[in-house]
């Protein structure tokens, strides 16, 4: 597997029928970081999961209309990733963008008035769910159209390095777009012209409701990067010092050798496709939905610092209070704030 050459990054992988086993757990992962940042990236996905759980309450209030999909499950993945960038540079991701957006630092008062269509919302209250934004920030959206990010990306990182700009791009999608055929043409042009930016298919195993081996005729995802002869990884997604491990390999390759990276992060969604959706649903078992629970990315980071006596359940409780008034802070500040005028109907949209 071609896949960079630091120990420390590169992922250890036993490939078993395609499943993957680590060979260095998390506590060993653990014990190379600095404990703050370990507890920051707990904050971060502490922060993601309170703040969806409200979300879906304010959608059963009918205070949130229209499109809007969950990460509940996958917070290891946006957090672990983005915790590996500089400032200037940027991310582009699906309409499942509420987490990537929360830990690149947009504010999430405003994430929660644009959902719920509201002026004071990161796109005005005109983008929705799937339609964050903030340039200042370098998060290019929030995408509607399935891998309708991926050639973007891969623009986004042409232009870093026409403008000789040392600016990493992340490119984050989920697994069914990698049967879009501009997948294809932005790898093999990102290989070709020696691009700054990571891929990073985020396979949590379901396209709405359709698994992966109905879709894809290889389960290795990553390996679809051989094509290209891109470097390519597998992390187990539900690990966030696992994946901050495997991104920081990459992001190094993209700002120091203008080389991308494919990465595939195996992760689960715990909600349903979208707030329209059950839980469940029809094509997966409450059984294996349940078994993917076990593999909680935030229980199993939390388990680890406390055996580690980084954090104690008093730390903990004190966090979820913590973070419980700042999501309480944004639903309360979308829920006031007003919705755009009718004189705004047309401006900063797109009318053909
Ligand atoms: C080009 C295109 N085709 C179909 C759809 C409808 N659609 C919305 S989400 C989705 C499934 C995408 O699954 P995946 O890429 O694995 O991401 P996930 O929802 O699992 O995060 C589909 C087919 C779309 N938005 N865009």
């Amino acid at each position: 597997m071609k896949s960079g050459n630091s120990s420390r990054g590169a992922v250890n992988v036993t490939e078993t029928n395609g499943v993957e086993t680590h060979l260095v757990d998390q506590q060993e992962r653990a014990r190379r970081v600095d404990p703050e940042l370990l507890k920051d990236l707990l904050e971060k996905m502490l922060l993601i999961r309170r703040f969806e759980e409200k979300a879906a309450e304010l959608y059963t209030l009918g205070k949130i209309g229209g499109f809007c999909h969950l990460y509940i499950g996958q917070e290891a993945v946006a957090v672990g990733a983005i915790s590996t960038l500089e400032p200037e540079d940027t991310i582009l991701c699906s309409y499942r963008d509420h987490g990537h957006a929360l830990v690149r630092g947009l504010d999430p008062g405003a994430i929660m008035a644009e959902l719920c269509g509201k002026q004071t919302g990161v796109s005005k209250g005109k983008g929705g769910s799937m339609h964050l934004f903030d340039r200042r920030l370098g998060f290019l959206g929030g995408h509607g159209i399935v891998g309708g990010q991926i050639p973007l990306a891969a623009g986004v990182a042409f232009a870093a390095k026409y403008l000789n700009q040392s600016r990493v791009t992340l490119c984050f999608f989920g697994e069914a777009a990698v049967n879009i055929g501009s997948f294809h043409e932005s790898l093999n042009l990102a290989q070709l012209w020696k691009l700054p930016v990571v891929f990073i298919c985020e396979n949590n195993g379901f396209g709405m409701g359709t698994p992966i081996e109905k879709a894809s005729a290889i389960r290795d995802l990553f390996e679809k990067a051989t094509s290209y002869d891109m470097s390519k990884m597998a992390v187990d997604g539900m690990d966030v010092l696992a994946v901050r491990e495997v991104l920081s390999e990459a992001v190094e390759r993209a700002r120091k050798e203008d080389l991308p990276t494919l990465i595939e992060a195996r992760t689960y969604r715990f909600m349903g496709h979208s707030m329209s959706d059950p839980a469940h649903g029809t094509y997966r078992t409450k059984e294996e939905l349940a078994e993917h629970r076990r593999r909680d990315p935030i229980k199993r980071l939390s388990s680890t610092l406390e055996s580690l006596g980084i954090i104690n359940q008093e730390y903990l409780d004190d966090l979820d209070r913590k973070i419980h008034e700042v999501v309480d802070q944004a639903a309360a500040f979308a829920d006031e704030s007003p919705f755009p005028p009718p004189e705004e109907l047309t401006t900063d949209v797109y009318l053909p």
